[in-house]
C-alpha cells in the first residue's frame, strides 16, 4: 500500500493556514481511519473477575450512602478504550451496582436502553412502568429506552448485578439524557406474568402492534433459558449450544443497539465460537473454564481462566475459544455484543 504525506510534510505556515480556517488534510490520517483489512479494534480482552471486584464493590456500599451515589456502580471500564469513556465496548457499557436491604434506588428514565442481569442476592426487584420485576440469579431485566424505572431491596443481604447499557453510543451520539420522578407507587404485583406471550405462540394483530423499541416482556428468567439449553443438549449431541434473546412479538433482539444471548457448553466441551465482526461481553452465570483470544494484540493467545460470576470481553474479528474446565458439570454463558447495529449498517 501506497504510503502518503505526512503533516510534517507540508510548510508550517500552510498548516496554521488550515487550522484557523478548522480546515484538516486528509491524506496524514487516511491510513489510520480506514486500516487494510482489519478495522481498529480498542476493545482489549479482559476478565473483570468477581472474587477481586466484590470487596470494593461492598466498600463503596459503605463508603457511599444511596442518596450520594443515586446509582451505587463500578464501571468496567475496558483499558483498551481508556478509563475514562465508560466502555466495555465501543457502544456497551457495563457496571455492577449493589444494593443493600432496604435501600431504593430512585425512579428515572432515560434515552439508553439497559438491561440487567442479576449476579448476587435476593429479595430485590425493579419496577419497569409500574410492574414490578423480581429479580433471581440470572434473570435478564430490560428498562428500554423511555422506561421509568427505580430498584428496590427487601432482601437480608446485598444484592448485585450488572448493568448493560447503549450508553457510550447514546452520549456520542449526544442523546443520552434523564428525566428523574416520583417514586411509582403502584405496587399492586402482577400475578401473570409476561412471559406467557412467548409460550403462546402467538403475537397481536397489527392493529396491536407496539413501536419499534416497545418490549412485552420486561423479565426473561434464567430457569426459563437454562432449562431451554439443557433441552438443546438433550436433542444434539454435538454442535454450539447457543440461544438469542429476542421479543416474542417480533422475533427481533430485545434492543435495536445490543443483541443479548446465552451459550451452553456441554462438560468437557470446547468450542470456537463463528467468527464474527462484533466485540462480545461474556458473564458467567454457572461453571467455570477459559477463553482463548487469537488475532489480537491484546491476548498472546493464553487462556484467560474464568468462574462463575466472571464479566468478560473480547473484541471483533478475532477468533474465540470457550473451554469448560469440568468435565462433569455444564457451563453457562450470558452473551451481549453489537450484532443489531453491524446488521443494520450492513457490517455484520
Ligand atoms: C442507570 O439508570 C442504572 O437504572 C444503572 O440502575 C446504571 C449507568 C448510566 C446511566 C444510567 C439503573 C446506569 C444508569
Amino acid at each position: 500500500m501506497q504510503e502518503l504525506g505526512k503533516l510534517e510534510d507540508l510548510p508550517l505556515e500552510y498548516r496554521e493556514a488550515l487550522t484557523e480556517r478548522n480546515l484538516v488534510p486528509l491524506w496524514p490520517s487516511m491510513r489510520s481511519v480506514l486500516p487494510p483489512h482489519v478495522p481498529t479494534r480498542d476493545t482489549s480482552v479482559i476478565n473483570w473477575d468477581y472474587e477481586s471486584l466484590r470487596p470494593l464493590l461492598m466498600q463503596a456500599g459503605d463508603l457511599t450512602p444511596m442518596e450520594k451515589a443515586e446509582r451505587r456502580v463500578l464501571i468496567l471500564a475496558n483499558p483498551g478504550h481508556g478509563l475514562d469513556n465508560i466502555q466495555a465496548t465501543p457502544s456497551i457499557y457495563l457496571g455492577m451496582q449493589l444494593i443493600l436491604p432496604n435501600e431504593t434506588a430512585p425512579n428515572h428514565r432515560h434515552t439508553p436502553n439497559a438491561v440487567r442481569v442479576i449476579v448476587e442476592g435476593e429479595g430485590a426487584y425493579t419496577t419497569v412502568d409500574g410492574e414490578p420485576c423480581k429479580m433471581e440469579r440470572g434473570d435478564l431485566i430490560l428498562t428500554p429506552s423511555g422506561k421509568w424505572h427505580e430498584h428496590h431491596h427487601e432482601g437480608d443481604g446485598p444484592i448485585v448485578w450488572l448493568d448493560v447499557l447503549d450508553l457510550p453510543l447514546m452520549y456520542r451520539l449526544n442523546s443520552s439524557w434523564a428525566i428523574e420522578g416520583e417514586l411509582q407507587t403502584a405496587k399492586a404485583k402482577r400475578d401473570k406474568s409476561y412471559s406467557d406471550y412467548s409460550a403462546a405462540g402467538v403475537v397481536p394483530n397489527v392493529n396491536m402492534q407496539r413501536g419499534s423499541t416497545d418490549t412485552p416482556m420486561m423479565r426473561y428468567p434464567w430457569s426459563k433459558t437454562r432449562a431451554c439449553l439443557v433441552e438443546m443438549a438433550n436433542d444434539y449431541a454435538e454442535g454450539l449450544l447457543s440461544t438469542r434473546y429476542v421479543n416474542p412479538e417480533t422475533g427481533r433482539s430485545l434492543f435495536p443497539s445490543i443483541g443479548f444471548g446465552a451459550l451452553m457448553l456441554r462438560p468437557g466441551e470446547t468450542v470456537q465460537l463463528p467468527k464474527r465482526t462484533t466485540p462480545v461481553v461474556f458473564h458467567i452465570i454457572e461453571g467455570a473454564g477459559s477463553m482463548t483470544v487469537e488475532g489480537h494484540p491484546s491476548s498472546a493467545g493464553e487462556p484467560l481462566v474464568f468462574v462463575e460470576k466472571d464479566t468478560l470481553a473480547a473484541p471483533g474479528y478475532t477468533d474465540i475459544t470457550l473451554s469448560n474446565a469440568s468435565g462433569s458439570e455444564p457451563l453457562f454463558i450470558m452473551t451481549a455484543d453489537e450484532e443489531p447495529l453491524h446488521q443494520y449498517l450492513g457490517i455484520f
